[in-house]
């Protein structure tokens, strides 16, 4: 194991310009401020490490026109375990996730995290107008620059390489994560990428298409909480045991399952939930795949009966957009149905040299992605 203080004095990446380096050792259960950049932007104001660390930090540049910070947690002596773990961002935020930071060090990783190239929170979007190097940060590039010099930093401090590399994130953490797969193989031994918002524009369309759907409280379209947990009921008695065997709430497999949410309806139903002609034809709507005459393929439905499904839908408009975050982040289960072709880029990373965008987006993506009001976490 090495000296902390010392790391800083003989560390210099091979491939990544760097500065603002710093290397501080922080005793376990000590709470530390975050970066002024990481608290204004709502990444929290301070974390606790739960054991020794060596915490090192640095900015560096990704492109010409960008740059990602980030940070490397070293476990100190016998809480070390011989590897190093990634961690992600969530939604649109350029956040280290400092609790994953705590939560795998303290299993003895050597524990990654960057801001995906800015400093900013998850619905906040405005910074991808224009700038498509940082979206490039954001999606992969930022965690391909950490990955490659907290390996280093690590064979630096430790003496040796760590014997695997992984990576942990969901959400967007999970996109990340499979973005990572697919330009930087080499970065990761294992991916953890879970409820992944893969073809992410898409995944608006289809989160704010709900609305749309159910309406608002009051509207004809519009089912209770108490409504949708009854429809949730009605699913799993039609294709729970009914379909797989076994009263779990757990639907094996949901593509085999013909809800009719029309034995709800209240001409032949009593529960005092009973719907409307109006909510049947919500029901149905909303497990139907959203497709539009532009698209070249339609987002697949609802899966039919998530246990979250009811908070969801029955919430009010801003209400739905957390609760969407909330469900999509506690589920970390959703399979992505659908990949977009990868960008291209360049082969090799210049980063210290570039001086220009070598990646254009089409106009299009960078204005829809900028007006983004709705994400996961
Ligand atoms: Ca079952």
């Amino acid at each position: 194991m090495g000296d902390c203080s010392a790391l800083c004095n003989s560390f210099s990446p091979s491939n990544w310009a760097v500065n603002s380096l710093q290397c501080v050792s922080l005793a376990a259960g000590s709470a530390v401020d975050t970066p002024n950049g990481q608290a204004n932007a709502q990444c929290g104001d301070s974390f606790t490490p739960e054991v020794d660390i060596c915490k090192v930090s640095m900015n560096v540049q990704t492109s010409g026109v960008s740059s990602t910070y980030m940070e490397v947690w070293l476990p100190n002596g016998d809480d070390y375990n011989g590897r190093t773990m990634s961690t992600d961002n969530g939604g649109l935020n350029g956040c280290i996730h400092y609790v994953d930071m705590e939560y795998v060090s303290g299993m003895g990783f050597a524990t990654i995290g960057d801001n995906a190239g800015h400093n900013g929170s998850s619905f906040d979007g405005s910074w991808m107008l224009n700038s498509n190097e940082k979206i490039i940060d954001w999606a992969d590039r930022a965690r391909h620059a950490s990955v490659e010099i907290g390996k280093e930093v690590v064979n630096k401090y430790y003496g040796s390489p760590a014997a695997y590399s992984y990576y942990i994130g969901c959400s967007s953490g999970g996109s990340q994560g499979l973005h990572s797969a697919q330009y930087y193989p080499s970065d990761f031994d294992g991916i953890i990428s879970g409820a992944a918002s893969a073809d992410f524009q898409n995944l608006q369309s289809w989160s704010a298409r709900f609305i749309q759907l159910t309406g608002k409280p009051g509207d004809a379209t519009f089912l209770t909480k108490d409504q949708w947990i009854l429809v949730q009921s009605q699913i799993e008695l039609e294709c729970d045991e009914a379909l797989d065997g076994v009263a779990d709430g757990i639907i094996e497999d949901p593509t085999i399952c013909n809800f009719n949410a029309s034995a709800l309806n209240c001409k032949s139903n009593s529960d005092s939930r009973c719907l409307s002609d109006s909510h049947v034809n919500t029901v149905e709507t909303v497990f139907t795949p959203l497709s539009t005459p532009m698209a070249s393929s339609s987002t697949p439905p609802f899966s039919l009966a998530p246990r979250s499904m009811h908070s969801l839908l029955a919430s009010s408009p801003a209400a739905s957009r957390a609760s969407l975050a909330t469900t999509t982040a506690a589920v970390c289960t959703t399979t992505p149905t659908s990949m977009s072709p990868p960008l291209a880029r360049p082969t090799t990373a210049t980063p210290s040299t570039s001086t220009a965008s070598t990646v254009t987006l089409p106009p299009s993506a960078v204005t829809s992605a900028a007006s983004v009001t709705s994400v996961a976490r």
